[in-house]
């Protein structure tokens, strides 16, 4: 087995893409190998389009399939993050039916982790950390809505998830991420990165280093409405895109919140904004032709009726902060995006030369349509909070 396995994709998504693609290349992590599986793994393959962590799809001989992850733990402090995820999953799995009894709706599954052959729910080798969930059968996993619906039932989703963390005691649960939605930190890690120009990229990238950098003041906002207690510290899941949802494949209805990595304490702003940014986009997050990133505000307005139906009872003003969420959200991601480009890629998984700056490019135009229709989000909200009471 390599010992590094993320170089290891890297040569395979290389070889890939000049058109040669040796089997041999294909390294299975023998923690598989560690969790007690239904059957022997007969094929485990690279998975998903996450950013972060390494998925891997494992068949079994009995035909039952399983998710097996390499936490990055270059970005992850594993021991503490796996006890956030044991309690949350397990505070789910308790009160989700409760919820919906009460609530009279829809009942937002679970992942169900399996813990390894001592009884411990990550497994380490000399190659990282493991950790092993059921897969989710009978689900999709989109990576752009296809209908109006598909987007709703995400918000549905995270808004239900979002109620269901009402009753997690806040003051247990580790900070996974430090900092993660702090966007004036993320503004100083950018500032530094820019005059560090680790890779002399920055001087290529001027123009995008402007639109950032003339946003900032705006983009403290609400880490300023969370400091001075304007906004309530709820639980929240911190990474709404779309595709850290599950839909059932046939009725198309919200099954499992999954990717539960950042689950910290947040503002319902940030789960609102970050879902905007990637669903209510009319593009790929590393589109090229920016002419084709837009927001699409019918999306904007179901996310927000999705979210206001099944989430917790928000303040007048958490919901006021809504659009401003969603812009601060998409610039941030920006943000992110781009001083990664800057810092040589350490953070973002690519598969191609410079795709973190494509992705930095729709976030800083989606930032751009989103100020132009900062009124019409204003009223869309009102109106769905009006619908709503
Ligand atoms: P990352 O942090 O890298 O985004 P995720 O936990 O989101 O990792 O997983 C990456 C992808 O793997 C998801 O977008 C989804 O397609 C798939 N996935 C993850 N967990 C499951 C699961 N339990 N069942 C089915 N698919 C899953
Ligand atoms: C990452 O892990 P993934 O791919 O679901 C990132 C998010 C970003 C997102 C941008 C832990 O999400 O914060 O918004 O990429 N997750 C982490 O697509 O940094
Ligand atoms: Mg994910």
């Amino acid at each position: 087995y390599a010992a590094d396995l993320d170089s290891v994709k890297q040569a395979v998504i290389r070889k890939k893409q000049a058109g040669i693609y040796p089997e041999h290349l294909w390294m299975k992590p023998a923690a598989a190998y560690h969790f007690p599986l239904d059957g022997a793994p007969v094929s485990i393959g690279l998975y998903g389009e996450g950013h972060i962590n390494t998925t891997y799809l494992v068949t079994t001989t009995s035909g039952k399939r399983y998710i097996l992850q390499k936490i990055k733990d270059t970005v992850f402090d594993v021991p503490p993050l796996m006890e956030n995820i044991e309690r949350v999953i397990r505070l789910a799995q308790k009160n989700a039916k409760k919820q919906a009894d009460e609530t009279g709706k829809m009942q937002i599954g679970s992942l169900n982790l399996i813990d390894d052959l001592d009884g411990c729910s990550y497994y380490r080798d000399e190659t990282g950390y493991y950790r092993v969930y059921d897969y989710v059968e009978g689900t999709i996993c989109l990576q752009a809505p296809e209908s109006n619906d598909d987007f709703y039932q995400s918000a549905a989703a995270f808004g239900a998830f979002q109620k269901l963390m009402q009753n997690f005691p806040v003051e247990e649960l580790h900070e996974s991420i430090p900092d993660f939605h702090n966007t004036v930190n993320r503004y100083r890690i950018f500032r530094e990165t820019v005059s560090r120009d680790p890779l002399g990229r920055a001087a290529g990238v001027s123009e995008e280093i402007r639109f950032a950098l003339d946003r900032e003041k705006g983009a403290g906002e609400l880490c300023r409405l969370r400091q001075n207690g304007t906004l309530p510290l709820r639980v929240t899941h911190n990474d709404t895109k779309l595709n850290n949802v599950l839909l059932d494949e046939k009725t198309r209805k919200a099954r499992c919140v999954i990717d539960l990595d950042t689950v910290m304490p947040g503002l319902a702003a940030y789960d609102f904004g970050d879902a905007i940014r990637f669903g209510a986009a009319t593009a790929a997050e590393d589109e090229r032709n920016l002419s084709r990133m837009t927001l699409d505000l019918e999306r904007f307005r179901i996310f927000t009726r999705g979210y206001l139906e099944y989430g917790p009872d928000f303040s007048e003003k958490e919901i006021e902060t809504f659009p401003l969420g969603a812009i601060i959200m998409t610039l941030e991601c920006g943000v992110r995006f781009l001083t990664d480009y800057l810092d040589g890629d350490r953070y973002f998984a690519i598969r191609r030369d410079g795709q973190n700056l494509d992705r930095a490019r729709t976030q800083f135009k989606l930032v751009s349509e989103m100020e132009k229709h900062l009124d019409e989000m204003r009223r869309i909200v009102r109106e769905e909070e009006d619908r709503r009471n």
